[in-house]
């Protein structure tokens, strides 16, 4: 294999690796509701396209394992990441994280300047104040659907709460 072959080798893998954390329908539609985790307080800043926007929401464990949230997916969105934004040196950068574990008995806020879903590709429906379907993938086979409701661009957090803006 020669070299620029391996290289567009190394791109497809990493370009089906981006894409990896939004699940595809039939694996969403087979997934079961969960009667132990949550997703409440979700909210997407609206960002015109093809910026992509983020997705803050509040994931809560109620069971008695540990549990890592493996993708979403919306149908108002084309493609939908998990993403971390971390801060060094007065920079900060985001990349995506491939699953994000929710404790045992606990919670995980997806916020502002941290955790976040990306999503990209807005159909029409996308609107402020509309709200959108999105639908969490956990690694125990579970699913939570919720509602999001998409805020100005200027919003901060939920409950006048200070974040750091994305
Ligand atoms: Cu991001």
């Amino acid at each position: 294999m020669t070299t620029k072959t391996l290289f567009s080798c190394l791109l497809l893998a990493g370009s089906s690796m981006a894409v990896a954390s939004q699940p595809s329908q039939a694996v969403l539609d087979a997934a079961k509701v969960s009667t132990t985790l949550s997703v409440t307080d979700c909210w997407i800043r609206a960002i015109p396209a093809p910026a992509p926007a983020g997705g803050f929401f509040l994931v809560k464990n109620s069971g008695d394992q540990d549990v890592k949230l493996i993708g979403a997916a919306s149908p108002a969105y084309g493609l939908t990441m998990l993403h971390q934004t971390t801060h060094s040196g007065g920079m900060s950068r985001m990349s995506e994280v491939p699953s994000v574990t929710v404790p045992a008995k606990g919670t995980l806020a997806f916020k502002p300047g941290d955790y976040h879903a990306m999503l990209e590709q807005p159909d029409t429906s996308v609107k402020v104040g509309a709200k959108v379907q999105v639908s969490f993938l956990f690694d125990n086979g579970e699913k939570v659907v919720t509602q999001c409701e998409i805020m100005p661009a200027n919003t901060r957090g939920h409950g006048h709460t200070q974040h750091r803006q994305h």
